[in-house]
């Protein structure tokens, strides 16, 4: 089966060449990466690492993350896309074991579950796994589903993906990705991933606005979600 990995990077100057090295090639077909206005050589590392580079000028994981996808389903889209962070905390080298279950015809989306892998003392910061925690239990309580991990290393059956209408432009998106799976019936699989201290700095937990903003977009994420019927029109999907 086709795979393209996505990664969403803003400043990722540093960890980018080592994460695009490690990722397997094959399985993996195309490597897109994700700039949202980065200020430093991003684009230029990732071109020189092999990946092709799209720019998403509104600020956001979500909105990066978007872009990437939309140049996918306009030029060949894959069988499978996963996803991975641009800051070498995820292991690329275990994107076999991600795409396993939909390559096994078993899952449509699979999420790499950093709470069930393996990881490094101080990886995870105390305040993302207290978040993970909070929105895996009100996912429980308001769909029935138990998540271990709101994890940003992931993979989906792309025509399965394509069918959730994702429209979360920043904190959310992964969230929404989780909860719209539950909605629609999806085949969910967790497996476990291993988890490193980032390269570089963080944009989102490892700052106090980023912790505040995804906090409470993430858990508005789950209840909206939880409303309504479901439909994969966009903009429907609640
Ligand atoms: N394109 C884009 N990527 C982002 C943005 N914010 C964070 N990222 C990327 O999303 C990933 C996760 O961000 P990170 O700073 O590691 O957050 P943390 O893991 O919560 O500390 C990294 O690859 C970042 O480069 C953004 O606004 N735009
Ligand atoms: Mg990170």
């Amino acid at each position: 089966m086709s795979v393209d990995v996505v990664i969403p990077a803003f400043n990722e100057e540093s960890s980018l060449p080592l994460v695009l090295a490690a990722i397997p090639r094959p399985p993996v077909r195309r490597v897109v990466v994700a700039d949202n206005n980065s200020t430093d050589t991003t684009a230029e590392v990732a071109r020189a690492g092999g990946a092709m580079v799209v720019f998403e000028p509104r600020p956001g994981y979500g909105a990066a993350c978007l872009r990437a996808l939309s140049h996918l389903r306009e030029n060949d889209p894959p069988e499978i896309v996963v996803f991975l962070d641009g800051d070498y905390s995820d292991h690329p080298e275990e994107l076999p074991a991600v795409i396993a279950p939909i390559v096994a015809g078993e899952a449509d989306v699979v999420i790499g579950s950093r709470t069930l892998g393996r990881r490094e003392a101080g990886a995870l910061l105390p305040q993302a796994r207290m978040g993970n925690f909070v929105a895996c239990t009100l996912i429980r309580l308001l769909y029935g589903h138990r998540y271990t991990d709101l994890g940003p290393f992931r993979a989906a059956r792309w025509n399965a993906f394509e069918r959730l209408a994702m429209e979360d432009q920043d904190f959310g998106w992964t969230a929404e990705l989780q909860v719209k799976a539950l909605r629609h019936g999806m085949r969910v699989v967790e497996v476990p991933v291993s988890y490193r201290k980032r390269v570089g700095v963080s944009k989102i937990t490892g700052t106090l606005k980023g912790t505040f903003l995804a906090g409470y977009k993430i858990l508005l994420t789950v209840f909206r979600h939880s409303f309504g019927t479901v439909s994969s029109k966009r903009g429907k999907s609640r």
